[in-house]
C-alpha cells in the first residue's frame, strides 16, 4: 500500500448540472481524505496547460474552451493507491463504456461532457497538483476516524 495524492476536478458540465455533492460523496464515503478544495473558473493558460499532451488533437481547442466555460471544482484526495482507485470510482473516458455504478457510467453520455477529470499516475498527478494549488492550499490532517479506515 503506498500513500498517494490525486488531482480531481468537477467539469463546468457537473458542476452546471449540480452534480457537486454527488461526486464528493464517493470520494469521502470511499474513505479517502480531502486535503484542498475550490472553485474557480480556469484562464486558458491553465487549461491549455492541463490539456497541453492532446495539443495535437483536433478536438484539443474545443476541449479548452469547455473546461474554461464556467466554474469548475477543483481538489486533492489523499488516501492508499488513491490516484487508481479515483480512476475506477469515474470510469472510462467514453462514458458508453465507462461501467454502472461509476461516476461517468451514472451520470454522463457524452465523452465531451464526461463530468470530471481524474490523475492517470503519479507523475500526472504531481505536475497537476502543483499546476493546481500553492503548496499552501494543501492542508495537512488526521481525520480523527483514520484508525478505523487504514492500518497505521
Ligand atoms: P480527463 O483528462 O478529462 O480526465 O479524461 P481522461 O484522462 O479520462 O481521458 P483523456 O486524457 O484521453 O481525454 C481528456 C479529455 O478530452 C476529452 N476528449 C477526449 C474528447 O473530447 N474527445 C476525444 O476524442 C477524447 C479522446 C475528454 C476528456
Amino acid at each position: 500500500m503506498s500513500k498517494e495524492r490525486t488531482f480531481i476536478a468537477i467539469k463546468p458540465d457537473g458542476v452546471q448540472r449540480g452534480l457537486i455533492g454527488e461526486i464528493l460523496n464517493r470520494f469521502e464515503r470511499k474513505g479517502f481524505k480531502l486535503v484542498a478544495l475550490k472553485q474557480l473558473i480556469p484562464s486558458k493558460a491553465l487549461a491549455e496547460q492541463h490539456y497541453g499532451v492532446h495539443k495535437d488533437r483536433p478536438f484539443f481547442g474545443g476541449l479548452v474552451n469547455f473546461i474554461t466555460s464556467g466554474p469548475v471544482v477543483a481538489m486533492v484526495w489523499e488516501g492508499d493507491e488513491v490516484i487508481s482507485s479515483a480512476r475506477k470510482i469515474i470510469g472510462s473516458t467514453k462514458p458508453v463504456e465507462a461501467e454502472p455504478g461509476t461516476i461517468r457510467g451514472d451520470l454522463a453520455i457524452n465523452i465531451g461532457r464526461n463530468v470530471i477529470h481524474g490523475s492517470d499516475s503519479p507523475q500526472t498527478a504531481e505536475f497537476e497538483i502543483q499546476l493546481w494549488f500553492q503548496s499552501s492550499e494543501l492542508n495537512e490532517w488526521t481525520p480523527t476516524d483514520q484508525i478505523w479506515r487504514v492500518e497505521n
